[in-house]
Parts: structure tokens; sequence; C-alpha cells
């Protein structure tokens, strides 16, 4: 693997490659070297038609291109290990030096995913959740590369005593897991598993409460392409579900996903370039780094505050500040469009503040930093990170700073916006 991840403030970069949640929806093309695969099963079997196709859906616009070897349909026969590995390699070692985008290895099995990552894969997507084979972790986090985490069931077993909460369950341990393995938490996506143990109106409820995975601070990818809930919705076999598939992914835009899986890359990139320019186009400009304390924002359709957050810490320059704790407060706002959450009277179309405030805490009451610019941008970055914001200000004082004369302290702001729109598109 040549190139390496780095986390970003929003996000992640490989390479010159920046992903950047909120600022655009990512798209995964899908390849299946795999002669059983319920859509696509048997063409690109041979590593010349794989190579061909993978290289024609980056030259489309795909962000990454997630190679799997092992059919989820229902009833699909298990593949042993060294069969995937067999199926995969050949076509990652051929595309890896050729792709100018990440390939990501779908696997459940840690085995193989690390000799994909040693042949060049850059991420991992992980249908087992993280949870079906507990040595995935350690190898994500060994290569430290991105890894998606998807909730899954087995196929049938969809009597869920609480849906969402074990859907969300499922994937904070994942990400739970992750962290405590070493792998930065940014580096987990979430993926609620359309399709994977869900009647087809669990995997409708999926698309339509998206919003509820963003509790999770992790950006969200969903695979909807050309599933059975859509062929069933329709009416239409598995070659006829393009516009239905369209719907899902329109819609997923719309509720803020992340990345989406896709067959048809062409029309599917298209179609999130234009649902972007329509939902991420910045309805108000973001407040300008250099005009601090300014107006708000004229167009802006919401701002959340969070005042007076108190934390007592030893974060300081000074010897004695590292011993004796004092209090810190920290402001937060949060340019964010509340119309949605507003007319539905929906906690899970906005932002939750007591998650706000969980992600405030675990950088106040974190490891020692000296200055509290440093906190502040942590903060900002931070919440950048994991809420679908447009801009966020963060404030963090120290009322009893240690000043020559009576003062009521020092404190510094600081502002981070999404990317200006003209390199997102
Ligand atoms: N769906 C499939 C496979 N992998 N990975 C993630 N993260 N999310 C998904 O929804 C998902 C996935 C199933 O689709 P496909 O690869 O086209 O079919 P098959 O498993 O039959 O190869």
């Amino acid at each position: 693997m040549s190139r390496s991840w780095q986390v970003i403030p929003g996000g992640l970069a490989w390479g010159d490659r920046r992903f950047v949640w909120g600022s655009r929806t990512y798209v995964m093309g899908i390849l299946n070297v795999t002669p059983d695969s319920f859509s696509d099963g048997g063409r690109y079997l041979d590593p010349g038609a794989a190579e061909e196709h993978a290289l024609a859906m980056a030259e489309a616009g795909a962000d990454v291109i997630d190679i799997g070897a092992e059919s989820t349909r229902p009833g699909a026969v298990p593949v042993p290990a060294d069969e995937e590995r067999r199926r995969l390699l050949p076509v990652i070692r051929r595309l890896a030096p050729r792709l100018d985008v990440p390939i990501s290895v779908d696997t459940y099995k840690a085995e193989v995913a690390r000799a994909a990552l040693e042949e060049g894969a850059a991420m991992i997507n992980d249908v087992g959740g993280l949870h079906r084979d507990p040595a995935m972790v350690q190898v994500a986090a060994a290569y430290r590369v991105p890894v998606v985490a998807m909730h899954a069931r087995p196929h049938g077993d969809t009597a869920y005593a609480d849906f969402w909460g074990e859907v969300l369950g499922f994937l904070q341990a994942a990400i739970d897991r992750a962290a405590s393995a070493g792998l930065p938490r940014e580096m987990v996506i979430v993926d609620p598993g359309f399709g994977f143990g869900k009647t087809p109106e669990q995997n409708l409820d999926l698309v339509r409460q998206l919003p509820r995975l963003r509790v999770l601070g992790a950006p969200v990818l969903l695979g909807t392409s050309r599933k059975s809930t859509i062929g069933r919705v329709l009416d239409l076999p598995v070659d006829q579900r393009l516009e239905g598939t369209a719907a899902t992914v329109a819609l997923a835009v719309a509720r803020g996903v992340d990345l989406v899986r896709v067959h048809d890359v062409v029309p599917m990139v298209r179609l999130v370039r234009m649902a972007d320019a329509v939902v991420r186009h910045p309805r108000w400009e973001a407040p300008s780094p250099l005009a601090p304390g300014g107006a708000p924002p004229a167009r802006g359709t919401g701002v959340i505050q969070l005042r007076g957050l108190r934390f007592v810490a030893c974060h300081g320059v000074l010897p004695e500040e590292h011993k004796s704790p004092q209090p810190f407060l920290v402001d937060v706002d949060l340019g964010v469009d509340v119309t949605a959450a507003a007319a539905r009277d929906d906690l899970s179309f906005t932002i939750d503040y007591a998650e706000v405030h969980r992600r405030v805490a675990r950088i106040l009451e974190g490891p020692h930093r000296r200055l509290i610019e440093t906190l502040a941008c942590a903060v900002a970055d931070d919440l950048l990170a994991a809420f679908p914001v447009g801009w966020v200000r963060v404030r963090v004082a120290k009322p009893e700073a240690p000043l020559p004369g009576p003062s009521q302290g020092a404190a510094v702001e600081v502002w981070r916006g999404r990317e200006p729109r003209s390199s997102w598109i």
C-alpha cells in the first residue's frame, strides 16, 4: 500500500484525495469477483474484465472501489478464505498500481483483509461489523486503514425487540472496539446494513430515519443498490432496479449520508452530484474566520448554541496549572439546518446536545494541553467531523487564568467551516 491515510479536519485523506464528510456524497463502486452475487455474479470473475470494470467506475467518478469475492445474498454458499484470496488478490494486484482511488476489500474475514491490504487494498468493508471475526479490528489498526462496520443479522432473523436501539448499539460497539484496538475513531465508517437481516419495511425505515445514525458521530455509508426491497416495492427483477436505487440514494443524500455503495456508477455519480448541489450547497456563507464575533450569518437556517459547558481540568502552560485543576468554560455554536427537525418535532433530524457535550467533555477531560488554542481547535475539528453542520464556532475560556493583575480570565474563539464549494465539485 503506497499511500497512507491521515485524519484531517472533518474527514480523512488518502494521499491527496480528501474525504471531507458533509462537503459532498462519496460514491463507492461495487466490483464482485464472484460467480453468484445477486446482481452481477459471474460478470467479473475474469481478472481482466474485473480490472476494466474497476477502471471504468473510477473514470466515471467513483471515489472508492469495493471488491468482494463472497456473495452475501440469502442462500449464498460460504467461500473458504483460500478461495476468497484466490479470487481477490490477482485483481487487487493488477488494479492497485493503476487506480487513483482507494480499493476497499469487502470481507468479514481478517486473514483475507490482511492479504488484500498487503496487495494494495487501502480500506476494509466488513459486513460482519467488526463483530464476526474478532481479529478484524487488529488488522485495521495494524494497517491503520478505514473500516466500514456494517450492522447485520442472519437473513430472516428480523424479530427485533428494539430495531433502532439494536442497530445503534451494535455500531457503537464496533466504534468502541476499533478505538480500543488503537484505530482512530475517525477511521470507522458505519453502515446500518440495508438488506441484512431486515424486513423490507425495516430497510425502508433505515433510509427514512437515516439521520438517527448521526448520534454515533461517524460517517455513514448506505448500500441499497438493486436490492430485493426495491424489487419488492416496485415488483421488478434485479436488472430493472435502477430508478428504485436512484430514489433511495437521492433520499439518503438528502438525509446526510456520506457514502453510497452502488453498482451503476455513471448514473449514481450524476445523481449524487445533482442532489449534493441542492442539499449541500451552503444556504448561508460560513462566517469568515477573519471576522469572529461578527453578525450571525444573514441567510442562516439555524444556529444551535450551547453555553457555559463547565469542566475542571489541569490544562495550562505553568507548572502549577499541571497540578491544580481549574475551571474551563466552553461555548459552542453549530451552524445547522433545523427546519426538518422543527417541521417534524423530531430529535433524530437535528443534533443531540447531550452528544455534543459528551464530545466536548472527551477533549476537555482528555490529555493535558498547554494551550486553550489547542483545546478550542480540537473541539471545533471534532464537532465539524461528527455532525452535519456547515460551520462551528468554539470558545474556550479560562476564567481563573493566572494573569498578573485582576481579570476575568482569558478565552480563545475559533471558527471552522466546510471547504469552499469550488473544491468539491
Ligand atoms: N451489501 C452487499 C455487500 N456488501 N457492504 C456494505 N458495507 N453495505 C452493504 O449494504 C453491502 C455490502 C450486498 O450487495 P452486493 O455486493 O451487490 O451483492 P453480493 O453480496 O451478492 O455480492
